[in-house]
């Protein structure tokens, strides 16, 4: 499984000692500032890391590159979290990968490195190259870079033969740009994170409301009656909404948490910018815990649905007036029987009851979910049913209620507005054919999963990713790394080493570029947030190597090697670039000066705004059917999740301390139960294996944790587990790959190594 330069496309699978602890009953408090203190100062030192965290999120500064969770109106000086802390770290680093570092390091070698080793090497500085049949990348200089990438691009024998990869940190102006050089340059192939992340989010959405966003906003938060917390993790991935939560809480919001773990932030938060946070015990969040088995969704939701039926507790004038689809629904659910739902979601009879009752008992209901629905097979259906809820209640266009999909990565959403789609709506291609006098590409592009299997069979044949770390994140490493072997050139702009730029095409580029933490010759940019917020971002510290192009300035350079255009003008003033936006994309008039403000302007949002954007102009009740997962016997159903110290495939540290595991990321969480059944022990290494249409997957040497986890659920981190996650096995129309649902068997490891299991 090499490409001749003897590469390895997965991480290392030596075990350090994991130490297991109960989990913290709460989230936040001490511990979350000792950690934030540790991380900044530690890569950055104290001064520097204090400079940048009195930057973050302020007007003035730059938009956390965390997670998207909005700022709120009032800010305080200290406006991040504990994770934000440690990706603006990650980031700020001292530390620096310069040219001599890839002359002592061969790429084989450096494969063989953990991710988190990966990482902790500082930022890149110059640009870089691996030639044909090269084993260690080289320096070489911008214009040589550019021209490289032109000349490849140019003699591909159609336009989609290229793919063009975008991941969620890059600024709206970088995305404009981005997409508009794959139109003009002759392709919808804009493959991008969303891909595996909300897309089925926008999926459902779009189908039943209208849109493929949000409808709620911070405010909402302080009005709504309940608040339920599905499949997301926010004490880790996006801890500043326990912030919203709490003050939901504490003016009397009931909040429930459906998820098959009970998640430590959404039990009890110590906030740690308040005393009694700090010294408390803290404010009890979920007050009702619904442990759901894994996609036992589905069944859940129609549970709901059918004990708000029975109950009559429906907005019977909202379902007429402005729904279609509702005797199609009413009757799937008077046929669904209490067993499908009980055994289908694993969730009891009285608690589908009482978390009814919560619903019945208020219009101002918000739902938030995230990764654990929308990584199934039947993830758009999870959605759907969600949606279904939320219009029996008429609990749109209200203030208090609506549905929150939790974006992750922070500029996600606005990179999608900007264009970013392999499936671009025909009027924003109409809006780029008046205004920039060209005729856009009609068919539609390829997607991650889509680019991945084009690689592997030819038809693509030239990577570029603008951000992100392709082969970990996506699904299938050894595919995926044999798709990207076959390419002619791969290449990466990037702030910082990944597995990526080390599995390549025949030839490789890495590209180094500005951080959003970094001054940008005193231009800012703009951002969404996950609630349709536009603002501004501007970067407080000097550039990491006086090398560093911003990435506008190295998206215009790719342009103008391979499309013999001048772009300068739009490198030297972003505001030409906001110009553009104001005129292509709906809702961005007049962008120029309304980002300006100090809190940016929101996006139009129909269903907000109390009007349904769909073709008919009501929403859609939609009908799904409930899916009894039977698993043969010694077969598990794998979700895999985030850590608290990682950024998607950024490793911080060794620490989920929230989950009270530190030291080794190769394990695998099971129900004692289950451990004992299949005759393992608690502290086994083992293999794990997941079995699709024939083809086994194999992922050595992982350590066996008990954890509080229903029956037939197994947990693993990502992205040590994704070699497990078949291309093929993908969700329904959004094709996002279904990494929280892979069928596994758990076997000893023939190596048992020298791990001391002081587990047991
Ligand atoms: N610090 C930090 N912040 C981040 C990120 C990060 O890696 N680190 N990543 C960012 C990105 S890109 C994203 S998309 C978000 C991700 O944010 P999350 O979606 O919170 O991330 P995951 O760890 O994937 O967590 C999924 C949660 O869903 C649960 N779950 C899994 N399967 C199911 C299921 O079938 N049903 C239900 N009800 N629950 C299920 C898991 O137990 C877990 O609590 O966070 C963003 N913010
Ligand atoms: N099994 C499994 N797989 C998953 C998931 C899962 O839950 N389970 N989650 C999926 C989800 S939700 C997502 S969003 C994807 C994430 O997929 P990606 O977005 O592709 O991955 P990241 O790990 O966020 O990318 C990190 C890299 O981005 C680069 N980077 C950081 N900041 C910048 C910047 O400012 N500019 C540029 N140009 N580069 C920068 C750095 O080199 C860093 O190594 O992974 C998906 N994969
Ligand atoms: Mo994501």
């Amino acid at each position: 499984m090499d490409d001749g330069r003897g590469t390895r496309a997965q991480p290392p699978e030596e075990i350090a000692p994991l130490e297991v602890k109960p989990p913290p009953g709460s989230a936040g408090g001490v511990q979350a500032i000792a950690s934030t203190v540790r991380h900044a100062s530690i890569e950055t030192g104290l001064v520097r890391g204090a400079r940048l965290l009195l930057k973050l999120n302020q007007p003035d500064g730059f938009d956390c590159p965390g997670c998207a969770w909005p700022d709120p109106a009032h800010r305080s000086a200290v406006e991040f979290c504990e994770n934000g802390a440690k990706a603006v770290a990650e980031e700020g680093t001292s530390r620096r990968v310069v040219p001599g570092f890839f002359e002592a390091h061969p790429v084989s070698e450096l494969s063989r490195r953990s991710d988190y080793w990966l990482g902790k090497q500082g930022r890149l500085t110059h640009p870089m190259v691996l030639r044909a049949g090269v084993s260690r990348y080289q320096p070489l200089s911008w214009d040589e870079a550019f021209a490289m990438v032109g000349r490849e691009l140019r003699a591909l024998d159609s336009p989609d033969r290229a793919a063009f990869y975008t991941s969620g940190r890059t600024s709206n102006e970088a995305a404009f740009l981005w997409q508009l050089f794959a139109r003009k340059f002759g392709t919808n192939n804009l493959p991008d994170c969303s891909n595996m992340c909300h897309e089925s989010s926008g999926t459902a959405l779009t189908e039943a409301i209208g849109i493929g966003k949000g409808t709620v906003t911070l405010e909402d938060f302080e009005q709504a009656r309940a608040i339920f917390v599905v499949g997301q993790n926010p004490g880790t991935n996006h801890p500043r909404m326990l912030t919203a939560l709490q003050g939901a809480a504490r003016g009397g919001a009931t909040i429930v948490s459906v998820n098959p773990l009970a998640e430590a932030g959404l039990i009890r938060f110590k906030h740690p910018q308040e005393l009694r946070g700090l010294f408390g015990e803290g404010t009890p969040l979920a007050s009702l815990f619904l442990q759901v088995s894994i996609n036992g969704d589905v069944a859940l939701m129609q549970g709901l649905g059918k004990e708000l039926l029975e109950r009559g507790a429906v907005d019977h004038g909202f379902v007429r007036d402005r729904c279609e689809g509702f005797e199609a629904y009413r009757e799937h659910i008077g046929a669904v029987t209490w067993d499908e739902i009980v055994a289908g979601s694993g969730v009891s009879r009285e608690q589908i009851r009482a978390a009814a009752g919560v619903l019945a008992g208020t219009d101002r209901v918000i739902f938030c979910w995230a990764m654990g629905l929308t990584q199934h097979e039947n993830a758009v259906a999870n959605i759907q049913e969600i949606a279904n809820l939320l219009l029996l209640r008429g609990a749109f266009g209200k203030p208090g209620a609506g549905a929150c999909p939790v974006r992750g990565h922070s500029n996600v959403q606005g990179d999608r507005t900007m264009g970013i789609w392999e499936r671009p709506p025909p009027g924003f291609l109409d809006a780029l054919e008046r205004e920039l006098g060209f005729a856009p590409p009609r068919r539609h592009g390829l997607d991650t999963v889509g680019t991945i299997e084009a690689m592997a069979d030819g038809r693509v044949q030239v990577f570029v990713a603008l951000g992100g770390n392709f082969l970990s994140a996506a699904p299938d490493t050894e595919r995926t790394a044999q798709a990207l072997r076959r390419t002619r050139l791969t290449v990466h702009v990037a702030t910082k080493l990944n597995r990526s730029h080390l599995i390549t095409g025949r030839e490789a580029l890495l590209l180094p570029c500005l951080g959003r933490t970094e001054r940008d010759r005193g231009q800012f940019v703009t951002v969404e947030n996950s609630m349709g917020v536009v603002h501004r971002s501007q970067g407080a510290v000097a550039p990491a190597s006086p090398y560093l192009l911003s990435e506008p300035a190295i998206v215009a350079g790719i342009a103008q090697a391979t499309l013999g255009q001048d772009w300068s003008a739009w490198v030297l003033d972003y505001d030409r670039i906001r110009d553009l936006i104001a005129r292509v994309v709906p809702g961005c008039e007049d962008y120029n000066r309304r980002v300006r403000g100090p809190d940016g302007f929101m996006l139009p949002n129909g269903p907000r705004e109390g009007r349904f954007t769909t073709p008919s102009g009501k929403a859609r009740f939609t009908v799904h059917p409930i899916r009894q997962r039977r698993l043969a016997p010694g077969e598990l159903l794998m979700m895999t999740i985030r850590s608290h110290d990682q950024f998607n495939t950024t490793i911080y540290g060794l620490d989920d301390r929230y989950r009270g595991l530190s030291g080794e990321r190769r394990v695998v969480m099971l129900n004692q139960a289950d451990i004992e059944a299949l005759g393992l022990r608690a502290g086994q290494i083992v293999d794990l294996s997941s079995r699709y249409f024939g083809e086994v997957r194999l992922a050595r040497r992982f350590v066996v944790v008990p954890y509080a986890i229903p029956r037939g659920c197994a947990a693993t981190y990502f992205p040590e587990a994704n070699v497990l996650v078949p291309l093929g096995h993908r969700a329904a129309r959004s094709n996002t790959p279904a990494s929280k649902s892979v069928v596994i068997t758990v076997a000893p490891s023939a190596d048992q190594g020298t791990h001391d299991a002081d587990l047991a």
